[in-house]
């Protein structure tokens, strides 16, 4: 029989990105139970059918720890706090978390996976698997097929993260915020809510609370999760991350440091092999990823390849990928279609 698939968080910005892509993967569910919390109980969302399910309307229901009866799959983003209180219960119930939240991202029981980098990890599960960052996964999508030509020592990273990173209403003040500034509304009297200083016309270099170290967290998933999804802990990883007013897709500014020579011309290749990598990279013709136009699309996009100088063996690229697909909703069913039995 085809798996039951709950949808924890339906309402949100990823659990609405869920229930399109288990459409447009067509994913053989014989069941799609969306739920959200008690405030959202009743609440009619579209779903347009995928295996069994015919389009038509979902009832959100309260998410309880009864939730979980029948289901197999439970797809998760409702926060860190509650992927925690629930995990037990789906456990108990037979099914397999795939939790976007950070809450077990560097459990050592839990495996952190990007279907193009480590699929095999599935295979260790105990009840969870965890969704990486959206910044790391691009990363690691367009990192592999390069880390297959040569071992990677060391990667600095830039981010240009989108606004919608931080949710729906992160997206929403982007807009808003923009309107009263263009209408002329001084500075200290904008709505800043989302985040901590205006972001219509700016650029903010503080993603997630800071550390000890003065990194940032979103700057440690980058370097610690990048370590556990491409299995090697000696690759160092230095990242700076910044919110830029761009409503969907992160851009991501990053130079691979090689232990032996790689070319463009073959990272090109291997990049345009590579499952889930567009290589866009044209500058003759001014060919380019840019996140303002390729929202609502799966693949990881890569330009601007080319090599840097200032160490033996490096390149340089561009990196642009729908952080709300591929960063979070398009990975996770990806991850529950590595669960299907094989025919
Ligand atoms: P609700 O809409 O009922 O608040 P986002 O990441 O876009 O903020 O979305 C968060 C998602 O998590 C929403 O679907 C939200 O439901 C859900 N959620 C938040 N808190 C709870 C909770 N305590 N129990 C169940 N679902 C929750
Ligand atoms: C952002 N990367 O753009 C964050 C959102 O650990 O899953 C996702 C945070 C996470 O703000």
């Amino acid at each position: 029989a085809h798996p039951v698939v709950a949808v924890a968080g339906a309402t949100g910005a990823v659990g609405n990105e869920f229930l399109k892509v288990l459409h447009d993967l067509d994913f053989p569910a014989s069941e799609v139970r969306a739920l959200a919390s008690a405030r959202s109980a009743g609440k009619k969302l579209p779903f347009e059918g995928c295996g069994d399910v015919p389009a038509g309307e979902l009832t959100v229901q309260e998410m309880t720890s009864e939730s979980f009866d029948g289901v197999d799959i439970a797809l998760f983003s409702a926060g860190s706090d509650v992927s925690k209180a629930m995990r037990e219960a789906v456990v108990a119930a037979g099914a397999v978390m795939i939790d976007n939240s950070s809450a077990f991202r560097m459990d050592e029981d839990v495996p952190l996976v990007v279907p193009e980098v480590n699929p095999g990890d599935v295979s260790w599960h105990s009840g969870v698997i965890a969704n990486p960052n959206c910044s790391t996964i691009q990363m690691v999508v367009a990192l592999k097929p390069l880390y297959d030509l040569a071992k990677i020592t060391r990667v600095v990273v830039s981010t240009y993260q989108a606004a919608s990173g931080a949710g729906a209403p992160a997206m929403a003040e982007l807009y808003d915020q923009t309107r009263e500034f263009l209408g002329g509304t001084p500075d200290d009297e904008l709505t800043v809510s989302a985040f901590q200083h205006r972001i219509a016309f700016n650029c903010i270099p503080h993603i997630d609370k800071f550390l000890d170290d003065d990194s940032t967290k979103e700057e440690w998933k980058m370097v610690a999760e990048t370590k556990k999804i491409m299995g090697d802990a000696g690759v160092k990883v230095a990242a700076t991350c910044v919110r830029v007013p761009v409503l969907r897709c992160h851009g991501e500014s990053v130079n691979v440091e090689f232990a032996a020579d790689v070319t463009p011309e073959a990272a090109r290749e291997a990049l345009a092999a590579a499952p889930g990598v567009t290589v866009m990279d044209d500058p003759a013709n001014n060919v380019y990823p840019m996140p303002g136009l390729l929202a609502g699309t799966n693949d990881t996009y890569v330009g601007r390849i080319r090599r840097d100088d200032t160490v033996d063996y490096g390149l340089s690229m561009w990196v642009v990928a729908d952080q709300i697909r591929k960063g979070a909703a398009l990975n996770a069913v990806q991850i529950a279609q590595l669960l299907l039995p094989k025919d």
